[in-house]
């Protein structure tokens, strides 16, 4: 199994990216009510991997300001620009 640490209760993970379709990485944020990524990585994102989950990402940190719920399905994952939604990304908590 890749990702054992992800099988916690409050499951969930979350890749996120500087470039639109998945390119180059910033990091990996998982589990807990609310997580927010480095420093360094805030306002960045451009693109999300849910990883077949429900996240919550908002513009601001402690996971509030403007929301999106990002799910299979849901449109946009790859192109927070479309989203209107690029390089705000401050923090991401699990869907209700
Ligand atoms: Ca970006």
């Amino acid at each position: 199994m890749l990702w054992p640490d992800f099988q916690e209760a409050d499951g969930w993970r979350a890749t996120i990216y500087d470039d639109v379709q998945h390119g180059k990485t910033l990091e990996t944020l998982s589990g807990g009510p609310c997580q927010e990524p480095k420093g360094y990585n805030n306002d960045k994102a451009s693109s999300i991997n849910t990883w077949g989950g429900c996240v919550v990402i908002y513009s601001d940190y402690m996971c509030k300001g403007t929301n999106k719920t990002m799910k299979p399905g849901s449109p946009h994952h790859k192109d927070f620009k479309l989203l209107h939604f690029d390089n705000v990304l401050s923090s991401i908590g699990p869907c209700p």
